[in-house]
């Protein structure tokens, strides 16, 4: 019989699986939480995730789901009740879309650049992360959230910032990609 309930297998360090325990917290939904050894990965995260054997998955009732963003829609999906997470408006989730996948293609490789590299490279990776941050400021612009009013989709995937900051304050990076 399939396993019921709610598990994340995660990575405290991941700017990837927080997007998950928020959108989980966001609707109320109990889980449980199992913190990953990625140099050691467990049985579970290799069955539940052959392809990529990366987390986060999600286990919804013994069905396991891969990449952060497609969770993330998902549990929006299956606890309709509480929170919602993305936009009720077709267009408006069209957008919300459209950030996401600009915000992960362009914006994270040149965020993650400062963080792994030194001197005039650094330096030179924080003028390009800028510029590639600026047009999702202005989508920002005169909205507290990028969901409007509250959080969303979108400050879901991108505020992994936030919580990262102290995660690599700490020493380098904890996570393998
Ligand atoms: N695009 C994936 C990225 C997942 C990912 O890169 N996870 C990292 C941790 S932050 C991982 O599991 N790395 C282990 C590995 O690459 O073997 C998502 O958003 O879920």
């Amino acid at each position: 019989m399939a396993e019921k309930g709610v598990k994340v297998l995660g990575m405290w360090a991941s700017p990837v699986v927080i997007r998950v325990e928020w959108a989980l917290r966001l609707k109320g939904v109990e889980y449980e939480y199992v913190d990953e050894d990625l140099a050691n990965k467990s049985a579970d995260l290799l069955r539940y995730n052959p392809v990529t054997k990366k987390v986060p998955v999600l286990v919804h009732d013994g069905k396991p789901i891969a990449e952060s963003t497609i969770i993330v829609e998902y549990i929006d999906e299956a606890w309709k009740g509480g929170h919602p997470i993305m936009p009720a408006d077709p267009y408006e989730r069209a957008q919300a879309r459209f950030w996401a996948r600009y915000a992960e293609d362009k914006c994270n490789p040149a965020l993650y650049l400062i963080f792994t590299t030194t001197g005039e490279a650094q330096r030179e990776a924080v003028r390009v992360a800028q510029q590639c941050l600026k047009p999702l400021e202005a989508a920002l612009e005169g909205r507290r959230f990028f969901g409007g009013d509250a959080v969303g989709y979108l400050d879901i995937v991108i505020g992994w910032l936030a919580h990262w900051l102290p995660v690599i304050s700490g020493g380098p990076s904890f996570c393998q990609d």
